[in-house]
């Protein structure tokens, strides 16, 4: 999620630098195509300081009014086609500052409007989870669900 100055992030592997809403999007798909082409390229096994042989995930988070923009969308997509290991979380409030859903989101839900990106048995594509966000234990359980069941195989094969 972008924040003004970044100073509210001070993880070190946070990308913490913009404040346009949805503009850390298409990172998320360098970052994610990044760890895929790493995987199928022995050659850049070697080169252990940006990526461990591609294993790793990259997690990208955004509030439910930033997916309203073209940036969002667009990563969506992409990430559906090259079939990267990237994980979204949409922070669903119901508002974005004070402008409720009915406003900016079809259907008043950003899982509802991607749902034809769901992946199935005969094509690939996003797995779309929902679970309350304030429920610690469901949360663990849905980014367990993720890991083992959500294409990461596709993604790395
Ligand atoms: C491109 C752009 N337009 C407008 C803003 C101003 N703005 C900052 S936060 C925000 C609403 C964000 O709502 P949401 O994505 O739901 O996140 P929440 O704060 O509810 O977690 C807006 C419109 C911005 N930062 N960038
Ligand atoms: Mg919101």
């Amino acid at each position: 999620m972008p924040r003004a100055n970044g100073k509210t992030w001070p993880r070190k592997k946070l990308d913490r630098r913009l404040s346009p809403t949805a503009a850390q999007m298409p990172r998320l798909v360098g970052l994610g195509y990044a760890s895929k082409l790493y995987r199928q390229n022995p050659a850049l096994h070697d080169f252990t300081q940006f990526s461990q042989n591609g294993n790793e995930i990259a997690f990208g988070t955004i509030g439910n009014a930033s997916t309203s923009e073209g940036l969002f969308f667009e990563t969506i997509n992409a990430a559906g086609v090259l079939q990267i290991p990237v994980l979204m979380s949409v922070w669903d409030d119901g508002y974005g500052i004070s402008v409720p859903q009915s406003y900016h989101t079809t259907k008043e839900s950003i899982s509802k409007a991607l749902a034809g990106f769901q992946r199935t048995e005969e094509a690939p594509g996003w797995e779309i989870i929902v679970v309350k966000g304030w429920d610690y234990s469901a949360l663990i359980e849905a980014y367990q669900k993720q890991n083992a069941f959500a294409g990461l195989s596709t993604c790395r094969s």
